[in-house]
């Protein structure tokens, strides 16, 4: 029997999965095992959510977290997925979450990478069944409280109508890769993926309006008068940012009188969401400097966030002289 073989089969096409992707684009082979648990504990998470209501697993574990924030019994649900996964992944010697107040350190014979997560973004949308995320940073062991330019790759998983895998890597850019649950497989999608130069919708909690900066609120003014951008804001970051990296716009948590600092928290939220941005074109800053410029110093601290595209970005920041 001759079988006849697709000269395009060592390419990028409809059915490559994640593994095969990173495998074609000749990543690492350890950065592949990484990835690999990555996306698993992704899979089980969006298998849990799609059934979470009919388990009894929404709702809060009556719990408080190092953030000072309530813990859903999901947040708790993907903290423990995500751990277990890359506990079992010798080639990870690091973790740091959002719902653990201290950095994990793992005996493993050689320090490696660094996995650093927020296994859900958006806890506020679990219980009403609107769309969240996980985030995760890529970093050698040894860079952990180190600038956002150091971060190897970064990723988020959005959980919504379709669950994607979005993947940003330096040489290679931000790529989006869809979930098929009937054969448990992320399957590229498309890439790579660029941001609009401009957008037409921002989004922020304009309840805390009263209490941003001068420069902050003259900025908002300009996005809804000069401008007009629409208001678009959902309550999770992820699916906020994931709407300006494939149309375009911004997203801010500048400082207020309740978040003095911002909320978001800079290693799993921003900095990732920062490097996704800056692969693809587009740029994050704090209210002072670059969010990839800002040198950590300890692993849950926050950064005023604004997100977006370069032409509105660029608006906000101070005109050089
Ligand atoms: P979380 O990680 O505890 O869910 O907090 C982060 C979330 C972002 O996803 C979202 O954009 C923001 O906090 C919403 O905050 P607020 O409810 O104050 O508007
Ligand atoms: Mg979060």
């Amino acid at each position: 029997m001759t079988v006849d073989v697709d000269p395009g089969v060592d390419v990028v096409h409809a059915e490559t999965t994640l593994p095969e992707y990173l495998a074609l684009m000749r990543q690492p082979v350890d950065f592949r095992a990484l990835m690999r648990q990555v996306a698993f504990a992704a899979k089980r998470v969006a298998a849990e959510l799609r059934v979470a209501g009919l388990r009894g697993m929404l709702g809060s574990t009556g719990q408080i977290n190092v953030q000072g924030e309530t813990v859903q019994q999901l947040d708790s649900y993907a903290n423990a997925t995500f751990v277990n996964n890359l506990l079992r992944s010798p080639v990870v010697s690091d973790l740091v979450s959002e719902e653990m107040p201290e950095g994990l350190h793992l005996a493993r014979h050689k320090r490696e990478y660094a996995l650093l997560f927020d296994p859900i973004d958006g806890s506020s949308n679990l219980d009403v069944n609107l769309s969240i995320g996980s985030i995760f940073s890529v970093r050698s062991s040894d860079d952990v409280l180190t600038t956002g330019r150091c971060q190897l790759a970064a990723g988020y998983v959005l959980y919504g109508p379709a669950t994607l895998f979005v993947l940003a890597m330096r040489e290679l850019g931000v790529h989006f890769f869809t979930l098929d649950p009937t054969i448990g497989e992320f399957l590229y999608w498309r890439g790579p993926v660029t941001m609009p130069e401009k957008g037409s919708s921002w989004g922020a909690n304009e309840v805390h309006s009263a209490s941003w900066s001068r420069r902050v609120s003259n900025f908002v003014s300009w996005l809804k008068d000069a401008t007009p951008h629409s208001t678009r804001y959902s309550g999770a970051l992820v699916a906020d940012f994931h709407r300006i990296l494939c149309n375009g716009g911004v997203y801010m948590y500048p400082s207020d009188s309740t978040y003095p600092n911002g909320k978001l928290r800079l290693l799993y939220e921003a900095a990732p969401l920062a490097f996704i941005a800056d692969c693809a074109g587009g740029r994050a800053v704090s209210e002072e400097q670059d969010i990839l410029e800002i040198q950590p110093e300890a692993i849950h601290e926050r950064t005023p966030f604004i997100i977006g595209s370069r032409t509105e970005i660029e608006h906000f920041l101070p005109a050089r002289s």
